[in-house]
């Protein structure tokens, strides 16, 4: 432990003669780093201590988030910041002679996540932690997080996410807490006094090790858990002098099949590929989580039966709903309960979240394949649908295609969302109007039946990551006018409305943007070679590449503009440069062919110029964390632009806001919220509402055709894209025109561009008038509050899983590694 900068730089340069031999001067940022990460993981240790003593208190229940995604990005800066010695540190750094931004820059993203769930899950972690709420993350060590993407002409081309290379400074291994998790093999059933009894035989085991990730919350002493699972062969099966060389040859092939498990995150959304592993892995993690929680609540010397007093366990969408089956498995076999008191417990314990209405990203699984790979576990699921469909027609409605309807299995096919519902005692959406369509929608038969567990949630993101850390500047600028009050209680942002109309904050403020714009010009002039105008507007739209996200829509906006400076050289439109940052999941053909198209419009408008001092078109690669945090305090426009209805929430919606950026956007999701907080002035909305939208499919949807007809605007730009100047992309862009055209424009893009192209327009106007444009951003910064994952997690607790603030956390003033 250190305490002070003067101790720290002594320990610093201790450790560092120790660790490679070298003094600061001699050693590379790759060693500094590792060292300053070594040391402050290990500065956590006393109070990770306390906070798992505190935990095992007397009446203190502990909430666990599974997850198969946990997006941290870095974590070097955010855990300075909770901390609080971020100041320091990097002050004794520089003393050294040591660079604070570039030693940062060593650290790899953990990028165990695919988007807007699994940084959720990482948002939530830091809330906990910074509320003092007993609850921790249960998750996958993946070997490769998700692929890091590089465009080559055009392309995205994927490579492995080596992010363990250099080892990873947070993480534990705790090799003593190892459990064994079991595949494949047969299951019988005997009597055995009077009771059914199942007996497992010719399975293979894997390990699975646990490796921990402190998680430390802001100025407090409260350091949960993220607990990372990594699959292992079991060695103590087998001796390698006493087999021979064929058992030589199964030994390499069960070690590679078994590591195999945390190889790699499936990019997967809602896709198929790569099914059976991913099976194995959701029931690697559940198996092996809910081992781990049990091994702990036993030293409690308590019954089972009252599990749900201490434990609560949520998963995040159905990914983790093995749990479920899981759970009633060793209460039932190992524990020798009764199947209703189990199916109690395992109710009472267990809780859901469900992220999508999209039909193609619900999960199924053929029984076949589960009953191949989980036999033991295939049984009880077919047992809780036989009693889950008596249930519907006996108690409840007796009708019979109800039951079918509802059923967990069906066709030979397991309904993972199905088992979620009828599994736990909670099922919230992640925004108002997404759980709105879930209830009348998508499980309106569940809600029929349970109305009470049904519940909203609307998303939320930390504040901390997102503007202490990646915006400092404009956090700065809050602190001098609100005190450092709003840290704690980000709803004290709400003050800033107060002074939107004052000048001088105005002009810090865009300042602040300034600056910020010119930093991610820096950037993107490094990464792409553009040149990019720092006073034109800058348009951001980054997240997943996915058909419902619309990037086509905004490359058709852009498509408008090109055509119409062409048309009229004197056209008066402010500049605006165009941000694009997607990842494709690998087997997404169409989300490929939109990056494609992305190239080609940015090569097309970069190039002319007719348009090349008004318009640019950037796309930067590798989107992740790290990337955002530098892109979004630099955004003056913030594209939210899904079909209305498809997106559940949207976060980068809310990370935008939060740093003042404004939003153009459908009714969808937090949008909806948003523009509650904001009100109607301080946000651009546009296109068909989810009523309307859902309304259209219901009726066999609109007619694009038509649109395309009766609009010359439409249709000159969607003409545009078989029209030859895009070129070298003729295929791909072609099968983006069919989808609109022939194929009917199942997202409505052409039917809402009309409306979007206006509203485009007004945005571009509103920016001129900086003042007014300004007051715009402060209000948005004002309205962000409710949209802290503070707010967010204290709901979870309250209302689902019935946690309370652990007594160890310090309260205000400081933190306790500040000495
Ligand atoms: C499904 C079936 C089989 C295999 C994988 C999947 C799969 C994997 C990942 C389905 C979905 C995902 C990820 C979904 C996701 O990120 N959803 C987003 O969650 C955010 C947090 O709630 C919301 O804000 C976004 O609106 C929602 O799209």
């Amino acid at each position: 432990m250190f305490s002070g900068k003067e101790s720290f730089k002594s320990q610093f340069r201790q450790r560092l003669a120790g660790a490679y031999g070298k003094a600061v001067e001699e050693a590379t940022d790759q060693e500094l780093y590792q060292i300053l990460g070594t040391m402050v993981r290990e500065q956590l240790g006393e109070s990770w201590i306390a906070t798992n003593r505190a935990c095992r208190g007397d009446g203190v229940k502990q909430a666990y988030y599974f997850s198969l995604e946990f997006l941290l990005g870095r974590l070097l800066g955010s855990n300075l910041i909770n901390m609080g010695m971020l100041e320091m540190v990097d002050s004794a750094l520089r003393e050294m002679g040591a660079d604070p931004e570039r030693l940062e820059g060593c650290e790899p993203d953990a990028g165990l996540g695919n988007g807007g769930l699994g940084r959720l899950a990482a948002c939530f972690l830091d809330s906990l932690a910074s509320l003092d709420l007993p609850g921790h993350g249960c998750g996958i060590r993946y070997k490769y997080g998700l692929f890091e993407q590089k465009i080559v002409d055009g392309y995205q081309v994927e490579l492995p996410d080596n992010w363990l290379r250099e080892g990873n400074v947070w993480e534990v291994r705790r090799a003593d807490k190892a459990v064994e998790v079991r595949f494949g093999g047969r299951v019988t059933a005997r009597e055995e006094q009077g009771r059914l009894t199942f007996d497992h035989y010719e399975y293979e085991s894997v390990l699975a090790v646990p490796y921990d990730i402190p998680v430390a919350g802001y100025h407090t002493g409260t350091v949960n858990t993220l607990r990372l699972f990594s699959a292992e062969m079991m060695s103590a099966d087998f001796d390698p002098r006493q087999v021979s060389m064929s058992d030589q040859r199964k030994i390499i092939e069960y070690k590679r099949s078994t590591e195999a498990i945390s190889e790699f995150l499936y990019p997967d959304d809602s896709h198929w590929e790569g099914k059976r592993l991913r099976l194995k892995q959701q029931y690697f993690l559940v198996c092996a989580g809910i081992h781990s929680i049990l091994r702990t609540y036993r030293k409690r010397n308590l019954p089972l039966s009252r599990l749900p007093e201490f434990v609560s366990i949520h998963i995040n969408d159905t990914h983790p709903a093995l749990a479920i089956p899981e759970l009633m498995r060793i209460l039932l076999d190992e524990e020798k309960m009764s199947w209703e008191e189990a199916w109690m417990v395992t109710g009472r314990t267990v809780s859901y979240t469900n992220h999508t209405t999209l039909v193609e990203a619900m999960e199924t699984w053929p029984l076949s394949m589960m009953q191949e790979l989980l036999p033991r576990i295939t049984m009880i699921i077919e047992e809780i649908d036989r009693r889950f469909r008596l249930e519907v027609i006996q108690r409840y409605l007796g009708k019979q295609e109800m039951a079918e309807r509802m059923a967990i299995v069906r066709d030979g096919t397991v309904h993972m969302a199905h088992l979620a519902v009828a599994g736990s005692h909670s099922i919230n959406g992640v925004a108002q109007v997404h759980t709105e369509i879930l209830k009348q929608r998508v499980l309106k038969d569940f809600c029929q039946i349970y109305p009470r567990r049904f519940n909203n949630k609307t998303n939320g993101i930390t504040h901390r990551r997102w503007l202490l850390k990646a915006n400092p500047r404009l956090a700065d600028l809050v602190t001098r006018q609100l005190g450092e009050d709003w840290i704690r209680d980000p709803d004290l942002l709400q003050e800033l409305a107060r002074y939107r109309n004052r000048e001088d904050l105005q002009d810090e403020f865009l300042a602040i943007r300034q600056e910020n714009k010119e930093a991610l010009a820096r950037l993107i002039h490094q990464e792409t070679g553009i040149s990019v105008d720092t006073s034109s507007i800058f348009d951001v739209q980054v997240k997943r590449l996915h058909a419902y996200k619309r990037q086509v829509l905004n490359v058709l906006h852009i498509l408008d503009l090109y055509c119409r400076l062409r048309e009229n050289p004197a056209l008066e439109i402010h500049p605006r440069t165009f941000i694009f940052g997607a990842k494709a999941a690998p087997s997404y053909y169409f989300a490929k062919k939109v990056i494609k198209l992305i190239h080609a419009v940015a090569d097309l408008v970069n190039r002319d110029p007719a348009t090349r001092d008004v318009l640019r078109v950037v796309f930067l690669e590798n989107y992740s964390v790290s990337l955002a945090e530098q892109i979004i305090p630099a955004a003056d426009i913030s594209e939210q632009i899904s079909t209305a209805s498809k997106e559940a929430s949207g976060t980068g919606n809310m990370k935008f806001m939060l740093n003042g950026a404004v939003t153009v956007g459908t009714l969808d999701g937090a949008n909806i919220e948003i523009r509650q907080e904001v009100g109607d002035e301080n946000i651009f909305i546009f296109g068909l509402t989810a009523a309307e939208v859902l309304n259209y499919y219901q009726y066999g949807g609109y007619s694009a055709l038509e649109t395309y007809n009766s609009s010359p605007r439409v249709a000159r730009v969607v003409d545009m894209l078989v029209g030859g100047e895009l070129a070298g992309s003729y295929g791909e862009i072609r099968d983006i025109y069919n989808a609109l055209l022939a194929e009917n424009d199942e997202y409505f893009v052409l039917r809402d561009l009309g409306a979007y192209l206006d509203v485009q327009e007004s945005a571009g106007i509103a920016f001129q008038n900086r003042r007014e444009w300004a007051a715009r951003c402060l209000s948005n910064v004002a309205g962000a509050g409710v949209f802290s994952s503070d707010r967010t997690i204290r709901e979870y607790a309250r209302d689902i899983w019935g946690i309370r603030p652990l007594l160890t956390g310090d309260r205000p003033g400081g933190s306790p590694w500040n000495g």
